[in-house]
């Protein structure tokens, strides 16, 4: 990862989603978080029609880049790719980050899901730039398998990833100090945005958390 893509991959990093439940759209949740603050954020698609999501995705790559912003797309390559997006996310049941071709891979930041130990420590071994760990608290947000995995959990998978984590699930404005100091480089959130009142505000008080002192 380049020193700007570091810099950028850290505090709030926002997943923008299609999921029609969300209080705001997600062309207005990437407008507004970027105007909050973001510096890297994610498209989530999973109800979009394939026809219709290149246009969204060259159309999000086009905001952030406006803002200095990464845009990273969740599980698609061929869109990531297509759209010129900054990245690429992985679970565990999408493509293997192995796959990806060395050409792509050299322009694109692979992020990978994990959700145990075993996983974080499997991740060692593979091609990804920063994992995710989750979900650290209970979630609404996305039907998972797994049970909500608590801050010690994080903390461990921080100190056994060797690459930068970002943590994942039910995080809000309460717990973020928690997931700073378990060591996670960001936090990825979607309804603490997508169902807030003013989405673009919440964005912004939740980077001046991220980065306030403790307590504070
Ligand atoms: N992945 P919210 S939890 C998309 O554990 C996603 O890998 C998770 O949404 C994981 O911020 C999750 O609303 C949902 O809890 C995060």
């Amino acid at each position: 990862m380049t020193p700007d893509a570091a810099a950028k991959l850290a505090g709030i990093y926002p997943l923008a989603d299609d999921d029609p439940r969300r209080r705001h759209d997600i062309r207005t949740v990437v407008e507004a978080a970027l105007a909050g603050g973001a510096t890297c954020l994610q498209l989530r698609l999973k109800h979009t029609l394939d026809r219709e999501a290149l246009g969204l995705c060259r159309w999000a790559v086009d905001q952030a880049h406006k803002w200095g912003a990464l845009l990273i797309v969740n599980d698609r390559l061929d869109l990531a790719d297509l759209a010129r997006a900054d990245g690429v996310h992985l679970g565990q049941d999408d493509l293997a980050p192995e796959r990806i071709p060395p050409e792509l891979r050299r322009r694109l930041l692979v992020g990978l899901s994990t959700h145990t130990p075993e996983q974080v420590n499997e991740s060692r071994e593979r091609p990804a730039d920063y994992i995710a760990f989750g979900p650290v608290f209970a979630t609404a947000s996305k039907d998972s398998e797994y049970e909500a995995r608590g801050i010690d959990a994080l903390a461990q998978a921080v100190e056994r990833a060797g690459r930068p984590v970002v943590a994942i699930g039910g995080i809000a404005e309460r717990n973020l100090s928690q997931v700073r100091m378990a060591g996670a480089r960001a936090a990825a959130v979607i309804s603490a945005i997508a169902n807030a009142d003013d989405p673009a505000e919440a964005t912004r008080r939740l980077i001046e958390k991220f980065s306030s002192p403790p307590g504070g």
